[in-house]
């Protein structure tokens, strides 16, 4: 599996983008995965003289990358979409071992790749501005978009490749060139990507700094954020690592896209179809072990149903197979690693001092199948959301019942009041509810979805939310214009010069 996809296990001299075996430096890095503790292989750290380089290559390429006319672009990106088509087996189960997502939703991962590169495609024929009449006589006047120059992707652990997909392939038929930060966490998948975007710029005898990784510490992102060349920064992660980054970007007027913490949650009013309702909260709260930016963490549930959907989820929890991601059945892998535990049982410890009732879950797991510590079983906690632990995000499984009376909107309040504001979802057959939910006096968030859980978005849509998650969109809609820069053209075919507001100027 590694060596088809260009993951040598016992050679570390690939990593800082172009120069897969650039000069030696000593920062070399073994990557153990979460499943076993097996290290699976070892990457070379980029220094600054590193960053240095690739930047000047990604400047280089740009200039010849933005010539390139966009619907080709596009064909360079359907290439790309197609390779990872033929690796995705390989790719889905790279991204399960070295990150603990099991391969169904590893094999999810690449797919999303995949349908972005599809979506790219199509967009790079039309990337359109808008045609406006001009107040003057024989003009015209309309925008038009630009590529923008060298964008920065800093990308997390928890969707280790997609959320690079999503910034890159969009950049990439905008005419920009892109420089990869990945996870210090989970680089050899990012290694195996930048090995199958390569093969297709060689093959089509493009520049290698079309698309750059450079595997690094969190240096190597602040060095992105503060460096004037790169005009735009794309940034998923903590909302404490996005502040940071946000504000080196906004100090020197770049552009952020920030895609931080969510603290979504899921309303289940009394006209919920609670079958369905079941589904989505499980797979929301435990899926990917509770780290997905879009993890259900708070389920917000009207007082007649609280006892039928709480004995529900006691019924389930105890029974999910927890193990290693790539066994069949597996739906709950590891954590990341030790200090994701400890964030987990803290939040746990912390959150019963406030008051909650720990209802099942929340231990971690030893024992033979169990052997790296990582293994939690999913807690279910009874809690209020005015807890501060429960304000918090915990990137962990712990799923928080809170309990509502009254109307949709006391459960909207609720919904809304967290600091985060990425995903939001109702389960209601009751239209007037979900019409409110969905309402400007409803959900707060980027996403609110009905009768859909919070986690699971299609690429098609903008992704991103509001406050403290940044406020950023990637993916679909009209993401893309964050990508280019936006050009008004107002243009005179006649033999006057009038000005604009009927001003006389006579000279
Ligand atoms: C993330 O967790 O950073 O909506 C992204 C979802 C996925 C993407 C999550 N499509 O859950």
């Amino acid at each position: 599996m590694l060596q088809e996809l260009g993951v040598l296990p016992d050679n570390p001299a690939y990593s800082t983008g172009l120069a897969w075996g650039g000069e030696a430096n000593e920062k070399i890095r073994s990557i153990h995965s979460p499943a076993d503790g097996k290290r699976i292989a070892a990457v070379r750290f980029a220094t600054a003289e590193n960053y240095e380089q690739v930047v000047k290559t990604a400047q280089a390429a740009f200039q010849t990358w933005r010539l390139v006319p966009a619907p080709k672009r596009g064909d360079i990106v359907r290439q790309i979409g197609n390779k990872l088509r033929h690796y995705k087996e390989p790719l889905g189960k790279l991204v399960s071992y070295e990150m603990g997502k099991i391969m169904q939703e590893g094999l999810g991962e690449v797919q999303e790749m995949i349908d972005i590169c599809d979506f790219a495609v199509g967009l790079s024929r039309q990337l359109h501005g808008f045609t406006m009449h001009s107040e003057r006589p024989a003009h015209r006047m309309y925008d038009q978009y630009h590529p923008l120059g060298v964008v920065g992707i800093i990308s997390a652990f928890n969707f280790p490749v997609a959320v690079w997909s999503w910034n890159a392939m969009l950049a990439a038929v905008c005419g920009d060139v892109s420089i990869w930060k990945p996870s210090e966490k989970t680089p050899l998948v990012a290694v195996a990507v930048q090995h199958i975007v390569q093969e297709v710029l060689n093959e089509n005898e493009l520049p290698e700094g079309v698309f750059n990784l450079i595997v690094g510490d969190a240096e190597i992102g602040q060095l992105l954020a503060a460096d004037a060349r790169v005009p735009l920064v794309s940034a998923t992660g903590s909302t404490r690592m996005g502040k940071q980054v946000g504000q080196v970007v906004a100090a020197r007027l770049g552009k952020a896209l920030l895609e931080l913490g969510g603290n979504n949650a899921i309303i289940l009013t009394e006209h919920a179809d609670l079958d369905m309702a079941m589904r989505a909260v499980v797979f929301g709260a435990v899926g990917t072990a509770g780290q997905r930016c879009t993890t259900t963490r708070r389920l917000i549930i009207h007082d007649s149903i609280f006892e039928e959907v709480k004995q529900r989820l006691l019924g389930i929890y105890p029974k999910l197979p927890i193990g290693h991601p790539l066994q069949d059945g597996t739906l709950v892998g590891p954590l990341i690693d030790q200090q994701a535990v400890d964030g987990f049982t803290k939040a746990l410890a912390q959150v019963q001092q406030e008051g909650g009732t720990l209802l099942t879950g929340g231990e971690v797991l030893t024992g033979e199948a169990y052997p790296t510590g990582t293994y939690v079983t999913p807690a279910l906690v009874e809690a209020e959301n005015h807890y501060a632990t429960v304000q918090e995000e915990t990137f962990a499984p712990i799923l928080y019942l809170i309990r509502y009376s009254g109307d949709v909107e006391a459960a909207i309040a609720l919904q809304n009041g967290v600091r985060q504001g990425l995903s939001s979802s109702i389960f209601t057959l009751n239209m007037r509810e979900a019409e409110a939910f969905l309402a400007a006096t409803g959900s707060d968030c980027g996403i609110a979805n009905v009768n859909i859980g919070t986690s699971g978005a299609e690429i098609g849509g903008a992704f991103g939310g509001e406050k403290e998650t940044g406020g950023g969109r990637e993916s679909g809609s009209d993401a893309w214009k964050v990508y280019m820069r936006r050009q008004t053209n107002t243009i005179n075919y006649s033999r006057e010069l009038p000005l604009a507001q009927g001003i006389k100027f006579d000279v």
